[in-house]
């Protein structure tokens, strides 16, 4: 019995000094637990400032930008790609956005910026049919309405890796929309506006109709002829929800969802 004692003691001590040793060395696993740094706020800001490389021209309906510097590196790698190339001259002479959305640029304390090596480019071609015929001229709800409508969008998805400075995977989905189209009524389908661009006189009101199964909205300048200019927001239309404005002065409204610019969902409303 004595003996058993003896070495219960012994163990208990032995642990006693095991774990004397471990604190003072700090190497509990709580030690480490609080040395763990997250990556907070305080230690790293997020850097996305916007670049946009090229806005649409009237002959180019091309809209390229990268959301931050790291991205632009990215989005420069994906346009040497031979495929992305082709892909680009098939799409000649439809809406295209390029978004370089990744990767996320952080920057700490000290100012230096870090980035993981995958980057991710999104190029969307958007175009639409109305009658069975390319809509790519602005008409009005009287010659539209009654008519079947289609919005189109192809989306390629380029992953790149930056150390290598190759595109690593294209991935490919297709959206179609049809509707019939109706006077001053313009869908905001799977992150496509349609009509696209629409001519309207002073004083119409369009009602955007949200018949997809996420939020949008209608964000944009609406320049009018004395070059004044005023910013509309509809806030978020829910499913199966309408927005409406009416536009008293003639002008251009030029227009976008804000959650789904990268996949260009934009539009057009010329007041005449
Ligand atoms: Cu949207």
């Amino acid at each position: 019995m004595k003996r058993d004692l003896l070495l219960l003691v012994g163990i208990i001590s032995a642990f006693l000094v095991i774990g004397g040793v471990l604190i003072v060395t700090r190497s509990l696993p709580e030690e480490h637990a609080r040395d763990f740094r997250s990556l907070s706020a305080g230690n790293l800001t997020l850097d996305s400032q916007i670049i946009v490389i090229r806005e649409p021209t009237p002959d180019d309906n091309t809209y390229i930008y990268a959301i931050n510097e790291a991205a632009k590196e990215a989005l420069y790698i994906a346009m040497n790609d031979t495929r992305v190339q082709q892909m680009l001259d098939q799409a000649k002479g439809k809406a295209v956005t390029i978004a370089a959305v990744q990767p996320t640029l952080l920057r700490t304390l000290s100012g230096e910026s870090i980035h993981s090596s995958g980057g991710q480019v999104l190029i969307t071609v958007n175009w639409q049919v109305v009658d069975g015929k390319a809509y790519s001229d602005s008409a009005d709800f009287s010659s539209l309405e009654g008519k079947k409508g289609e919005s189109h969008q192809q989306i390629w998805n380029v992953i790149v890796n930056m150390d290598r400075e190759q595109v690593t995977s294209i991935s490919e989905s297709k959206r179609v929309i049809e509707e019939t189209l109706q006077r001053n009524l313009v869908y905001a389908g799977m992150n496509m506006f349609m009509p696209g661009t629409v001519v309207v006189d002073a004083g119409t009101t369009i009602r955007w109709f949200n018949d997809s199964n996420v939020p949008h909205n209608v964000v944009g300048p609406f320049r009018t002829d004395p070059e004044s200019t005023g910013i509309i927001d509809s806030g978020f239309i829910e499913r199966g929800r309408s927005w409406q404005y009416t536009f008293e002065e003639s002008g251009v409204f030029e227009y976008l969802c804000t959650i789904h610019i990268e996949e260009g969902m934009k539009g057009t409303i010329i007041v005449n």
